[in-house]
C-alpha cells in the first residue's frame, strides 16, 4: 500500500489539510513518517514553480499522485455549476490550467469542491448539465496526455450534486471520458453509502484515488471505521494507487500524520 497525506502549497483555510506552511519542511518531515507521496492542494498552477516542486519531493523520494483543486471554490468562488457564465468558465479555465502540471508530475487532478452547489433559482438537473459539460470540456483539455480527472463524491452537508458512488457512476456514464473517474474518500463515505465495501467494489476500475480519514475526520484509527475490511476491498478491485491521508490536524499535524503512516502500515 502506497501511502500519501495532503499537503496545501499555500495556507490554505480548509481544515481538513493538516499540514500548511513551510512546503520543504514539512515535505521532510512527512518523508521521515515513512509516506511515499504527497498528494498537493494547488489552489492556482500559477503561483506555483512546477520544476522547483518536483525536485524538492523527489529530494524526499517521494511523489506526487493527486492535486486538489478545491481552494478554488474555498477562496475565489470558482464553481463548474454557478449560475454565472462566466465564472464557469472560469473554473473550466483553473482546472485546465492543471493539466501541465499534472502531467509534469503524473498526477490525478481532484475534482471535489470545484463542481459548487447548485445556486437559488437554478434547477439540480441545470447543475448537472453544467457539470457534465465542464468536465467534458477539462477532460478534452487532457486528451492525448496520461492525466486523469477524479470527481470525488462528498456529503450532502457540502454540496447537493453527488453524494454517492451511484451517482458518481451514472456521472461518468454521462460524461463518456476513459480519463474520468472518482475519488472515494473514507469520510463521505461513512455519511453517504449504504455499504461502504459494496461501493468500493462498484466503483471498480473507476477508482482513480483513495482519501482516508476515520468517521470523525481524525487520522485513521481515531474513530469507528473498520480499515482493515475497506482496505482489502480497495485491493480486491485491483487498485494500486495512493491511499491519501485527509484527516483534520487533531490532536495536531505531526501527531495525526505519524499515526496514521503508523496505524495503516500495521494493517
Ligand atoms: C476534499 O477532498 C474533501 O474531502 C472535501 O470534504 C473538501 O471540503
Ligand atoms: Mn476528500
Amino acid at each position: 500500500m502506497k501511502l500519501s497525506v495532503v499537503l496545501s502549497t499555500h495556507a490554505a483555510a480548509f481544515q481538513a489539510v493538516a499540514f500548511k506552511g513551510d512546503f520543504e519542511a514539512n515535505v521532510a518531515k512527512i518523508a521521515s513518517w515513512g509516506y511515499d507521496g504527497v498528494e498537493l492542494a494547488v489552489r492556482d498552477p500559477a503561483m506555483v514553480n512546477a520544476g522547483q516542486l518536483k525536485r524538492v519531493v523527489a529530494e524526499h523520494d517521494l511523489v506526487v499522485p493527486a492535486i486538489g483543486t478545491g481552494q478554488a471554490w474555498g477562496e475565489e468562488g470558482l464553481s463548474f455549476t454557478s449560475d454565472d457564465p462566466e465564472v464557469r468558465d472560469a473554473a473550466i479555465n483553473r482546472i485546465a490550467s492543471h493539466v501541465p502540471l499534472a502531467a509534469h508530475l503524473d498526477a490525478v487532478i481532484i475534482l471535489g469542491l470545484i463542481r459548487g452547489v447548485t445556486p437559488e433559482g437554478q434547477t439540480h438537473e441545470q447543475s448537472m448539465e453544467y457539470l457534465v459539460e465542464a468536465i467534458q470540456r477539462c477532460a478534452e483539455v487532457a486528451d492525448g496526455s496520461r492525466v486523469r480527472f477524479a470527481l470525488e463524491p462528498m456529503n450532502r452537508y457540502e454540496t447537493d450534486l453527488i453524494h454517492t458512488v451511484e451517482d458518481g457512476l451514472e456521472l461518468i456514464e454521462r460524461v463518456g471520458k476513459d480519463n474520468f473517474g472518482l475519488l472515494l474518500d473514507t469520510f463521505h463515505m461513512n455519511i453517504e453509502e449504504p455499504d461502504i465495501e459494496y461501493s468500493i467494489q462498484m466503483c471498480g476500475d473507476r477508482i482513480f484515488h483513495f482519501h482516508v480519514a476515520d468517521s470523525n475526520r481524525w487520522y485513521p484509527g481515531a474513530g469507528h471505521l473498520d480499515f482493515m475490511s475497506i482496505l482489502d476491498e480497495l485491493a480486491s478491485t485491483g487498485y494500486r494507487g495512493f491511499v491519501s491521508g485527509e484527516f483534520m490536524p487533531m490532536p495536531d499535524a505531526d501527531t495525526a500524520a505519524k499515526n496514521a503512516a503508523s496505524f495503516l502500515r500495521a494493517l
